[in-house]
């Protein structure tokens, strides 16, 4: 048994060739849902997505979210009519006092605007409102997305941090916005201040991600703070990790990073933007796989490996230094 912690691309992609090396059927994803967002109504889960739609083979594997293939008449029409009638397309962060009304799935993610900032696909669409009508039936988020996972074929256990809302909130010079605005909207382009979780003073770890978190981890190559940072914020996680054997993949070689905005939104909650201060952010994990060109040393064991992930096989790679650094935990 085994589970992995994931965000939207690094750990993806690690799980896209990992099947050889772990069990699907034994092996349970925890996703993070600080970046999801209520745009038009509708909850989308876009780290959980990914994870579902690589599972389900349908992802699209230029971009890593969305399906591969999927078309846009929905979107184009929202945003036809938006502008015809000239109406404000957003994206308009509503703040947290106006978040505390209406259903509490949405709170703290809500946008208000007609149009639509991200670019949700026809089929794409579908999972979020057969997800939104499971939520306003009154099913868990975990409930809905296990429903999803059965649709899917998604071979794996996928489970969202927490059922509670959280926000991803990046501080900058303009003012707080939430990461999908930030990321999507303002192309990651502005100085990021500081990053906080809205709502994680009353989100708790569901009981299923308790029990995934009794198996050994792996923390995937992902982004320390926007994609497990909001997990280690949520009440239980960070206490249940200390608890289990856990291995991390280092997004960094030394303080080159992969990809992605890691490094300035490491900088900006007081992280040196490398391997170093992955250790130093995960303070729970027992053991490290970092590249072979990585000098990094480290307190803990190291299992090197060429830690780029291109082609699959390239992830089964990462999953067996993973394995290997977990049997070199010791217990
Ligand atoms: N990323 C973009 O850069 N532009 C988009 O328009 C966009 C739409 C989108 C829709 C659904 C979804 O699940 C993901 C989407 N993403 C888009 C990706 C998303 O911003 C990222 O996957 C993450 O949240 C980072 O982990
Ligand atoms: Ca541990």
């Amino acid at each position: 048994m085994v589970t992995v912690l994931s965000g939207g691309t690094g750990s993806p992609k690690l799980l896209a060739g990992a099947n050889s090396v772990f069990d699907p059927d034994a092996t349970t994803v925890v996703a993070n849902t600080g970046d999801d967002v209520a745009l038009g109504g509708l909850l989308v889960c876009p780290d959980v997505d990914t994870v579902l739609f690589l599972g389900g083979d349908e992802l699209d594997r230029e971009t890593w979210w969305g399906i591969a293939g999927d078309s846009t008449a929905t979107h184009d029409e929202l945003q036809r009519l938006a502008s015809a009638a000239g109406l404000d397309t957003g994206p308009t962060y509503l703040p947290p006092e106006a978040q505390t009304d209406g259903p509490r799935w949405a709170r703290w993610r809500r946008f208000a605007g007609y149009g639509e900032f991200m670019l949700i696909g026809d089929r794409d669409r579908a999972i979020h409102l057969t997800r939104t009508g499971l939520l306003r039936e009154g099913r868990s988020l975990t409930a809905a997305i296990d429903r999803l996972t059965d649709a899917l074929d998604v071979p794996w256990t996928v489970l969202p941090m927490s059922d509670d809302p959280v926000a991803t909130i990046v501080e900058t010079p303009d003012g707080p916005m939430h990461f999908q605005s930030f990321w999507v909207a303002h192309d990651a382009e502005p100085t990021i201040e500081d990053v906080q979780f809205r709502g994680t003073d009353d989100a708790r770890a569901t009981d299923s991600v308790l029990d995934a978190l009794d198996d050994p981890v792996v923390v995937g190559p992902s982004n320390p703070v926007t994609s497990i940072g909001p997990m280690l914020a949520v009440d239980g996680i960070s206490e249940a990790l200390e608890e289990t054997p856990v291995v991390a993949v280092s997004p960094f070689i030394d303080d080159e990073v992969f990809s992605g905005p890691a490094a300035e939104l490491m900088e900006a909650v007081g992280y040196e933007p490398s391997t170093a201060g992955v250790a130093e952010a995960y303070p729970f994990a027992d053991a490290f796989v970092l590249d072979g060109r990585d000098g990094t040393d480290l307190d803990r064991p190291v299992v090197r490996t060429d830690t780029a992930m291109e082609t699959d096989g390239d992830a089964a790679r990462v999953a067996r230094a993973c394995q290997e650094a977990l049997e070199a935990i010791d217990r």
